[in-house]
């Protein structure tokens, strides 16, 4: 993309945000404007949650603060969104600790596969001695993570071609994956062909079949309306995913402490917030997806948990992200060996 264009894109987006916040124009600019960035669709709960947060920071700050929101990848894809946020081009970007592995290696270590058995040891974890692990590792990179991640949630494979129930069923099956190491192991590890995509291409990847299948919670599938390129949903649960919320060091650090501490203060609150909504709606959206005409099946996990130990990738992470970091790891989810 053209800087002429992302600039284009930018203001008509900070327009429409406006438009859709229904927000009267400030009489006068705020003191502090900020960008916040997601590659999810505006209607994602993250994106709603945001928009909530930001109307009350704007309230709470008496003005002094405008967050404005670029939702649905309209920045550019993660892997460019992210170097804006190292640059300090955008303020705020919600990125998946997979993705944000690329540059932080342990980040990636809560989508190891069947890690988690549910969400009781997601959130005691994330929001524990691993999750502050992590962020002490965000932190040396130049960006400021906040305490609560958000949720993603326990991603599904989702296919054109034919239902997965078995390891066998994804044998060279071409999948999109993220961009990421781990995600990439994991998969060839499974005897799957993956393809990095960022999510900004995944709809027409799909569409035009330069892949089969992808993998993502309900919660993407149904607001990046994946059902209409997509026929079967597996329900695999074999990795949980989050985003993390960043901000470019520099640019937080610029802020007065009172409004650091209000931006801060609803931001982790907001995210408590839509980790119930995409628990509600990851539980409730395989009525609604079937009714748009997905298949869906369930998935025993144990071949796959047993494809991956024989592969050595429970190993192999372990040595990757060293010992300190698997203890933080299995002290929650208990013995991955
Ligand atoms: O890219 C994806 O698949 C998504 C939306 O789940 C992430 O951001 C990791």
């Amino acid at each position: 993309m053209t800087l002429d264009r992302r600039n284009f894109l930018r203001t008509v987006a900070a327009l429409s945000t406006g438009a859709a916040l229904g927000h009267t124009p400030p009489a006068r600019a705020a003191e502090f404007s900020l960008k916040f960035a997601s590659n999810l669709p505006a209607d994602h709960p993250l994106n709603v949650r945001m928009k909530a947060a930001a109307e009350a920071i704007a309230d709470e700050s008496k003005g002094r603060v405008e967050l404005l929101l670029f939702p649905n990848s309209q920045l550019g894809g993660d892997t460019d969104m992210l170097s804006q946020v190292r640059s300090g081009a955008i303020d705020f970007f919600t990125l998946s600790g997979l993705i944000l592995a690329t540059l932080v290696p342990v980040a990636s270590i809560n989508g190891i596969g069947f890690a988690f058995r549910d969400y009781g040891q997601v959130w005691a974890a994330m929001d524990g001695e691993l999750g502050a692990f992590v962020r002490a590792s965000i932190e040396k990179v130049g960006l400021h993570p906040f305490e609560k991640i958000w949720d993603n949630g326990y991603r599904q494979i989702t296919t054109s071609s034919h239902p997965v129930a078995s390891p066998d069923d994804l044998r060279g099956m071409k999948i999109r994956v993220p961009v990421s190491p781990l995600w990439t192991s994991m998969f060839k590890a499974l005897e799957a062909a993956p393809t990095s995509i960022n999510f900004s291409e995944v709809y027409s990847a799909l569409q035009t079949h330069i892949v089969e299948a992808e993998e993502n919670p309900l919660a993407v599938i149904q607001t990046a309306k994946l059902y209409e390129v997509q026929k079967y949903c597996s329900v695999s649960n074999h990795m949980w995913d989050g985003f993390w919320f960043l901000a470019n060091r520099r640019s937080w650090e610029r802020l007065p402490a009172d409004i650091r501490q209000v931006i801060e203060t609803q931001i982790n609150r907001a995210a408590l917030l839509q980790r119930e909504d995409v628990a509600r709606l990851n539980s409730s959206l395989q009525t609604e997806l079937q009714a748009r005409g997905m298949a869906f099946n369930s998935v025993d996990p144990q071949p796959f948990r047993q494809s991956l130990r024989k592969a050595g990738f429970y190993a192999d992470w372990h040595t990757k992200y060293g010992d300190e970091a698997w203890k933080h790891l299995e002290r929650y989810v208990g013995s991955l060996a």
